[in-house]
């Protein structure tokens, strides 16, 4: 009778982990956690790989208007292994919302988050976008 539940309580255990993951999966329409800003995600390349990666991004406020003059930080990290990467990426901003990060450098293949951090006029907010690194 134990071995019975000890099996089945290994049976459902796959389930457990299935929960949804508390981030975005479309990158186009990304909101901040405290919906302070709305983004625009494109990977390059998509999906990204092992090494040297970009990201554009396209920042809206919550009423949906590009914003502009903005600082953005940007921390890859590795929530499986608990991980970063020793490369800090930089942020160039293109205008009219537009921002081009390079240097996002990911030592190993398997699942990232970028956490993006932005203060624009006092407000500041995060972004979490996932990655499935090849
Ligand atoms: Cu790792």
């Amino acid at each position: 009778m134990t071995k019975l539940v000890a099996a089945l309580a290994l049976a459902v255990l796959p389930a457990c982990g299935s929960d949804p993951e508390p981030v975005a999966r479309d990158l186009a329409h990304v909101t901040s956690g405290k919906g302070q800003f709305s983004a625009a995600f494109t990977p390059h390349p998509d999906p990204p790989t092992t090494g040297d990666n970009a990201l554009d991004i396209t920042l809206r406020d919550a009423h949906g208007s590009p914003v502009e003059g903005a600082t953005l930080q940007i921390e890859p990290w590795m929530p499986g292994h608990g991980h970063g990467s020793p490369v800090v990426p930089e942020i160039g901003e293109l205008g009219g919302g537009s921002y081009h990060a390079t240097q996002i450098d990911f030592i190993m293949p398997g699942y990232w988050e970028l956490t993006v951090a932005v203060t624009a006029h006092d407000v500041r907010d995060e972004f979490v976008v996932p990655c499935d690194v090849k």
